[in-house]
């Protein structure tokens, strides 16, 4: 009775969850990392400053630029080892603003906004940065290291 009350209830979850991730890894188990922009007394960041993605696993990377001025991510080479879903963009009651699809090499984010990268990685990578390109902010430390695993 256990078993079968068990296997009844694994069905129910099967039939409950949508069945939009079946066949689309990018929409399947998201994992979410966030990354944060901003500066401080010793320059700009992107905070952490290393990340590890691994192949076919999907993930929504939060950005969030806590700074006065704004930032960009540029992938550089990652930009050739992912396939993004969409960037996504939302209000601060969460209402949608806007979806981007398609291949997309560097996003600016304004002071105190958020933006949300959906991507996942087809590649292996040796380490590579992503970076800030607007003048100066690499050199003041705006950037960051990427594995693919
Ligand atoms: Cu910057």
């Amino acid at each position: 009775m256990k078993h079968l009350f068990l296997t009844a209830a694994i069905l129910a979850a099967a039939i409950a969850s949508p069945a939009l991730a079946v066949g689309d890894l990018s929409r399947a188990n998201v994992i979410t990392v966030y990354m944060e922009m901003g500066s401080n007394g010793d320059g700009m960041y992107l905070s952490p400053n290393h990340y590890e993605f691994e192949t076919g696993q999907a993930y929504k990377l939060v950005i969030t630029n806590v700074d006065k001025i704004k930032h960009e991510l540029a992938l550089n080479e990652m930009y050739e080892r992912i396939f993004t879903r969409k960037v996504q963009v939302e209000d601060a009651d969460g209402n949608l603003v806007t979806e981007v699809k398609g291949s997309i090499w560097e996003v600016e984010v304004g002071p105190n906004q958020i933006v949300e990268w959906y991507f996942v990685p087809v590649q292996t990578m040796d380490e590579t940065e992503i970076t800030c390109e607007l003048p100066g902010h690499y050199e003041a430390g705006m950037f960051a290291t990427v594995v693919i695993n």
